[in-house]
């Protein structure tokens, strides 16, 4: 019987002509974008870019479909920010300090200590800041959105001893991400840093070819990176946000009023993504204590002043030019 039914499939199947095969749906969409982070897929990032897409293919009628790959299923952050560049990738979130590499002054957010909560943050990086910021991306050929979404504030893990002081920090093997502003930070307190892309992190925790890492609560909750760190410094020593970048020549593809969809459809769900990053961060020490973390608080000042003898604000202040540090200062006030 069962034979009989896969012969009668198969002789329908050679009947019918092969342009009814292979033509699309009448339903596929006319864009089809791919959307790469470096994020678990358990991460509000993901939770509230997954919103997005479903509301932007329903608001485009179906013109525009959007498929986010989590993970660095599609390459580590520095190849997907070369597929950005070329089209293979449409849509990336990707830290200002790791875009760096193509737009220097997108790191500048990642100065040591220098936004002392979110009241500081977002009225800069959506006002003055950000817009010098995301006016540099432009000039490189991508599209930045006008909201950022959070990382959040870092800190720092170790699987080898806790860090209570600056002093703990000298000759620490930690991974950094693929930054000269990251190495340079993390060389002023005295470590030795690794460039490592996140994909690669839990893995070189793992295997110990480094013994530490630094990371905001949410996304060392969402990394799982609890399996492999033991002690969890407060250290709060950068605030780290993504940009959101599109490449310009497949944005510029979608019709006006597309991209108006999409824009109010992502930077609302930036805003979103945002609050929950606030709230987890405020209730994952208690998960993270449960799965086996050690809790150590630091004295910021003691961090701080350990940059300040090290040269880290003039050698970054020379660097950035006036311009850009002034904007920063405006924000949070005089550094160095
Ligand atoms: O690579 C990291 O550590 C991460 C996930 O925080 C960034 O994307 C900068």
């Amino acid at each position: 019987m069962k034979r009989l039914t896969r012969r009668t499939a198969l002789a329908i199947g050679a009947s019918l002509p092969l342009v009814a095969i292979n033509r699309r749906p009448a339903h596929a969409a006319a864009f089809s974008y791919k959307f790469a982070n470096n994020l678990a897929d358990t991460h509000p990032l993901n939770l509230r870019a997954t919103v997005a897409a479903k509301n932007i293919l329903e608001a485009t009628g179906g013109r525009l479909e959007i498929n986010i790959f989590p993970n660095s299923q599609l390459g580590s952050d520095t190849d997907t920010l070369s597929q950005l560049r070329s089209g293979a990738v449409e849509l990336f979130t990707l830290s200002g300090l790791i875009l760096s590499t193509l737009v220097p002054v997108a790191a500048i957010n990642g100065i040591g200590f220098a936004f002392k909560s979110y009241d500081q943050v977002w009225p800069a990086m959506d006002g003055k800041l950000g817009a010098l910021v995301r006016g540099e991306i432009a000039k490189r050929g991508l599209y930045a959105f006008e909201r950022q979404w959070d990382n959040g504030y870092r800190q720092i893990t170790s699987s080898s001893k806790p860090i209570h002081t600056p002093e703990d920090l000298k000759g620490f093997k930690i991974r950094v991400p693929v930054s000269p502003l990251w190495t340079g930070l993390f060389s002023a307190f005295g470590c030795s840093p690794t460039s490592i892309n996140f994909s690669e992190v839990y893995s070189a925790l793992q295997t110990r070819i480094v013994d530490g890492q630094e990371n905001p609560l949410a996304t060392i909750d969402a990394g799982k990176l609890y399996e492999v760190q033991k002690y969890l410094s407060v250290t709060n020593h950068m605030w780290d946000g993504f940009w959101l970048l599109a490449n310009k020549r497949a944005f510029d593809a979608l019709s006006v009023g597309d991209r108006q969809v999409v824009e109010r459809e992502l930077n609302a769900a930036a805003l979103l993504e945002r609050a929950d990053v606030a709230a987890l961060n405020a209730g994952l020490k208690g998960k993270l204590t449960k799965s086996g973390m050690e809790f150590i608080d630091t004295d910021p000042t003691a961090f701080r002043t350990a940059l300040r003898q090290a040269g880290f604000y003039n050698e970054w202040r020379g660097k950035f030019g006036d311009e850009a540090w002034r904007t920063l200062e405006d924000a949070v006030g005089g550094l160095s």
